[in-house]
């Protein structure tokens, strides 16, 4: 299919993907595949005013009700997965299956929200005041800010929108400048689920395309109370104290620098299987990445050479072509940053296999590389950085304590795990005083998470939650009820006030 067939079968017309001024490249290529009109920064207190006018009516909409929009967005997206996964491909270079996973991600949180419609649970506490009663309710906070990047141009996006709708709260969504297609088909999708569920207000959904006047109105805005970021570090730096500094609540998932321990115990099949993926996969460029490889000396040097031969056996290319296990990089400035980087880590004593710019055999204008790993003598600055890119760093260790240790001395916390068939070593990595991330896990790699847990890190990588477990009650506000059905007035404390 060319690149119009695969927009015009997402339903964007020629009118919406040409004559504007943010222009659209394909990683595949390098070809110009859109240009797509940008949102006027002076229209962005109209869009504020009118997200803030369907929240008053979308938060005495019952719940479950809400839910009922949601169930029609997962039907939408079940029909439209093919159509959405192609554009993820076209737009973020992503292969084809790991763009149809994105799709299903999609489908995933709006599963879970619509359960989650008829499960805003609060609390009951006992009251220590005689014929009184205590509870949580949980209310709507208003409009949601939702700021995506690139490597996952949709999933993060309905993470959050998802849940957002069912607690009550609108949302704009400001895609990555590098894939508003992948956002305005989703809109067509959304707008299907709000044409079939009938009466939602107008302005409960909307999208605003364009560069950082676009992110700041959302972001300095105290109309917007939620601000959900996810990009980098330097990013989050911004925008999260901003945020904060107008009382809003941000939420953020930044950088990420995963690690894997492999104990003297592992699987080691199953280890190469899991950092060939977690490593490789989507080149390199998930936020949950693999980026350290921590191996007891032991089995350190076995593992490498498995890797490496591993890698030699990668297919590169086309990522639509089903055999391609490796696609591009999203553009040629994120190749050379990680040539920038490999080139560190030589001069830092580092050994590198593989990494190189490949050019045949793959469509010319795209950046596609090897995926690189680098033997490490220590953990050094480069290692410490986020390249987002498939660069593997290999330390060893002695100890469990000295690769915990390793695992948790770099700013990022997101996502670790430990390959192990001891049982102490899984429970110790996963105690208090283990893993650091907010992702912990044995015997699986660091990416790939299920929607059903909260997602998101420590430290630099935010401290934000999105998508499952109880992330939700980051898009309500608690309200603690206290009722009294007695014929007395009592203080709490036992204190006195007769008069
Ligand atoms: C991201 O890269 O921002 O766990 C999100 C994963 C995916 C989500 C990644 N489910 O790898």
């Amino acid at each position: 299919m060319s690149h119009d067939d695969i927009l015009k079968a997402a339903g964007l017309t020629k009118a919406e993907v040409t004559g504007g001024t943010l222009a659209v490249h394909s990683p595949i290529d390098g070809a110009e595949v859109a240009k797509v009109r940008e949102t006027d920064p002076g229209d962005m207190a109209k869009i504020i005013a009118k997200s803030q006018e369907a929240f008053k009516v979308w938060r005495t909409v019952p719940a479950p009700r809400r839910g009922e929009l949601v169930r029609l967005l997962g039907e939408e997206l079940r029909a439209a997965k093919d159509e959405l996964g192609a554009v993820v491909t076209l737009e973020a270079g992503k292969i084809t299956s790991e763009g149809l996973g994105e799709v299903q991600e999609m489908i995933d949180i709006c599963d879970f929200a619509v359960g989650l419609s008829r499960q805003i649970y609060g609390l009951t506490i006992a009251s220590e005041r005689p014929g009184h009663r205590m509870m949580e309710t949980w209310h709507p906070l208003g409009p949601c800010a939702v700021i995506t990047a690139f490597n996952f141009p949709v999933a993060v996006w309905s993470w959050n929108t998802a849940l957002a709708l069912v607690c009550g709260d609108p949302v704009i969504w400001k895609p990555s400048e590098k894939t508003p297609l992948t956002a305005m088909a989703s809109m067509k999708i959304m707008e299907r689920a709000l044409a079939r569920f009938g009466d939602a207000h107008e302005g409960l959904v909307q999208l605003v395309i364009g560069g950082p006047a676009i992110g700041e109105a959302l972001v300095n805005s105290k109309d917007v109370p939620i601000v959900s970021a996810t990009g980098s570090t330097r990013m989050g730096g911004i925008v999260g104290p901003k945020v904060s500094g107008r009382w809003g609540r941000p939420i953020l998932e930044l950088g990420g620098n995963n690690a894997m321990i492999v104990a003297p115990s592992a699987d080691i099949d199953m280890a190469v299987r899991g950092i060939v993926f977690s490593a490789v996969g989507t080149a390199g460029q998930r936020c949950t990445t693999l980026r350290r490889l921590i191996a007891h000396n032991s089995i350190k040097d076995d593992l490498v050479a498995k890797l490496t031969k591993a890698y030699a056996s990668l297919p590169i290319g086309d990522p639509r072509q089903g055999m391609t296990l490796v696609g591009p990089l999203i553009d040629h400035a994120s190749r050379d940053r990680m040539q920038a980087a490999l080139e560190k880590a030589k001069a830092e004593g580092g050994t590198v296999h593989g990494g190189k710019t490949v050019t045949s055999g793959v469509p010319q204008g795209g950046a596609y590389v090897e995926p690189a790993i680098a033997e490490m003598p220590k953990q050094t600055d480069t290692v410490r950085t986020e390249t987002f890119a498939p660069i593997l760093y290999v330390l060893g260790y002695e100890t469990l304590e000295e690769a915990i240790a390793i695992q948790n001395d770099v700013p990022q916390g997101l996502s670790s795990c430990i390959f192990t068939l001891n049982m102490r070593e899984a429970e110790a990595f996963l105690s208090a005083a283990g893993s650091d991330c907010g992702i912990a896990n044995v015997n699986i790699g660091p990416s790939g998470a299920e929607i059903g847990g909260a997602f998101g890190g420590e430290k630099e990588t935010g401290g934000g939650r999105e998508s499952g477990s109880d992330a939700w009650k980051g898009y309500m506000r608690r309200q603690t009820n206290t009722i009294n059905y007695s014929a007395q007035l009592p203080l709490a404390q036992g204190v006195k006030f007769d008069f």
